[in-house]
């Protein structure tokens, strides 16, 4: 690269990064600032490669306004846990952490990472050291740098699982930026004399164009939802034992509406790479998208976008060149599913583990049903480890047959019973939407919960309660539900109005169509009702509801993301 920048036809993020001194910018003076909640605008941008979002309260925006407050601000802190594991001291300080500092629940994202919402500023610091002080961090949990590998999501399953977890974490060690920043300001140590001697040797001084994201999965379980990353790795297994990866590009789900150039688009199969090969792969991807990324439009800058300019024959290329050998021929492989499968399993060495469903994701203690308490009695009582799920649940694993009845006296007692809920509820995900993400047109985590009910009484009424139906919404098109890849997907257009998209399949490898725009609760309640009695009499055996809409023709499948209308 040469060294003239024309800072005119770069976006302002690329001017943020470059002058931070790797990402340090004036947050030590935005912290200490006493006159307001929020930071400097510089600063908000930089807090995220250290795992934090300056946001402010949406249910209380009007009145604060009119009491001529400042927005309510606090801050979102993501937790980075590759693969999501954790143990269950962890889990406990966690735990203790969110009714300490923040909003007295844990968020488990779409990416099987925690969030806390609502800290405030001048419990930033303390929370973060908190979570180190459990070698946890938060580093690039966000921002323009890879963010937190994912796996499937059960190591315990066997030991080709380890192995493919084990994938996810040295990828994830191996790309995290080297900037010693974040420890300097979060964690007091020692400031670096001159701290020009830092350096990013893969992220450079302006860092990617934008964020990165990175799944590896195991066939036939597609629970990473590997087609929506930007780079995916598919282990293929010969002879019981792992023989390599597939690798997989460009994949990504956000969108803008009214901004016809930005789509979902699902990844590419590009090639073969040895188990030894995977993280050389990973970085080389990851530079060519540094080097060819687009860094004067935003909205046009990740990989998905990069590959369709440059053309996928010419971007692999590329990667060959950086990485001086070609990839091998892609290998076959089939997913059966993408979700989670609930319920109780005996791993190979006789130890189970149960995957619990977490509605929206969140941990909380809600009218009788007591899941955050009954996960910090589980954390007190079992030695396993606390798992992180793709889908937004967690897997209690690894647990002896003894810790089993525990784990299931632990869960009755606090009315968290597992297995009573229906085939549509358990295959949910609903992004975090109102009240903290800035971006949100409409609700999702609030009120998916409550559209789901009353589309299960439809499915009721025909007999289709245990169905499993991928059914998904978010609050904006950034499309963090990852709703694009859903049977049944919402995307929040305005306060109570949804487009509706049908016609993905139940192993997340297709993408699904605009069926109906900015629909009210009635209106979508009413154009689903005929489509599911269609479905009940009409289907053939075995057949999902995915793919029967598209056979039907209610929608046409969509077979590249640059065709999807949103
Ligand atoms: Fe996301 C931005 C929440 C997974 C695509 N996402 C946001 C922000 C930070 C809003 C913001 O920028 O101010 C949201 C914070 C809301 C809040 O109050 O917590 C947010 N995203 C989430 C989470 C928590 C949703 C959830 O309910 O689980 C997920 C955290 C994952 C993690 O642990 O790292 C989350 N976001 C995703 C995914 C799904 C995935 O990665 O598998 C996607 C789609 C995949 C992709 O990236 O293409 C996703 N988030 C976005 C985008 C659109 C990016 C784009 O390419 O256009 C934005 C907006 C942006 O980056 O400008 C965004
Ligand atoms: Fe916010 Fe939109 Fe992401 Fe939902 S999809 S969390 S509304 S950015």
């Amino acid at each position: 690269m040469s060294d003239y920048i024309n800072w005119d036809e770069l976006s302002e993020l690329e001017r943020i990064k470059y002058e931070s001194n790797y990402l340090r910018g004036t947050l030590v003076e935005s912290l200490a600032d006493p006159i307001t909640g929020s930071i400097a605008y510089a600063d908000t941008q930089l807090s995220k490669f250290h795992g934090m979002y300056q946001q402010f309260d949406r249910d209380l925006e009007k009145e604060r306004k009119r009491q001529k407050l400042e927005p309510a601000y606090s801050f979102l802190i993501r937790v980075r846990v590759p693969g999501g594991v954790v143990t269950p001291q962890q889990w406990l300080k966690l735990d203790s952490l969110s009714d300490q500092y923040a909003n007295h629940t844990l968020k488990l994202t779409t990416r099987q990472a925690f969030q806390f919402h609502g800290v405030i500023k001048s419990n930033l610091k303390k929370t973060i050291q908190g979570i180190n002080s459990v070698l946890l961090d938060t580093i690039a949990a966000c921002g323009d740098v890879n963010r937190n590998v994912m796996s499937h999501p059960n190591p315990a399953e066997s030991q080709l699982h380890a192995e493919v977890a084990e994938v996810a974490c040295r990828i994830s060690e191996h790309l995290l930026p080297s900037t010693t920043a974040y420890h300097e300001i979060w964690l007091d140590q020692k400031l670096i004399a001159d701290s020009k001697k830092d350096v990013e040797p893969i992220y450079g001084d302006r860092y990617l164009p934008r964020k990165f994201k990175i799944a590896v999965a195991i066939p036939p379980y597609n629970d990473s939802d590997i087609f929506s990353q930007d780079l995916g790795f598919v282990a293929i297994v010969e002879n019981n034992r792992i023989a390599g990866y597939n690798v997989l590009v460009g994949g990504g789900m956000g969108t803008t509406f009214g901004m016809h150039e930005t789509y979902p688009r699902l990844a590419d199969v590009i090639g073969f790479c040895t188990p030894e090969q995977v993280v050389d792969v990973a970085e080389k991807v990851v530079l060519v998208q540094r080097d060819n990324g687009n860094r004067q439009n935003r909205k046009l800058s990740r990989l998905k976008y990069t590959i369709d300019r440059m053309g996928i024959d010419s971007f692999k290329a590329e990667v060959y060149k950086y990485l001086g050998y070609e990839l091998q021929e892609a290998r076959d492989f089939e997913f059966t599913r993408n979700g989670d499968r609930l319920g109780w399993k005996k791993g190979d060495d006789g130890k189970w583990s149960l995957t619990l469903f977490v509605e929206g994701g969140r941990v909380a203690d809600r009218n009788g049903f007591n899941l955050k308490t009954a996960l910090r009695q589980v954390a007190g009582n079992i030695s396993g480890q606390f798992i992180l799920t793709g889908n937004q649940n967690v897997i209690i694993a690894n647990v002896s047959a003894d810790e089993k009845k525990k784990v299931n006296e632990i869960l009755k007692k606090n009315g968290v019973l597992p297995g009573e809920i229906s085939g549509l509820r358990q295959n949910s995900i609903a992004c975090v939407a109102l009240n903290t993400c800035g971006l949100a047109f409409a609700e999702a985590e609030r009120y998916l919960p409550t559209l789901v009910t009353k589309i299960e009484s439809i499915l009721n009424q025909h007999g289709l309660f245990k169905e499993e139906i991928v059914i998904r919404m978010t609050g904006c098109p950034n499309g963090c539900g990852r709703p694009y890849l859903a049977e049944i997907g919402f995307v929040g257009k305005s306060e109570g109005h949804y487009n509706l998209y049908l016609g993905g399949n139940f192993n997340g490898t297709r993408l699904n169509t605009l069926y109906r725009e900015t629909l009210t609760e009635d209106e979508i309640l009413a154009e689903l009702t005929p489509v599911i009695a269609d479905y009940a009499s009409n289907r053939s055996e075995g057949e999902k509801f995915g793919d029967f809409v598209i056979r039907k023709q209610y929608v046409k499948e969509i077979l590249k993301g640059s065709d999807f209308k949103h």
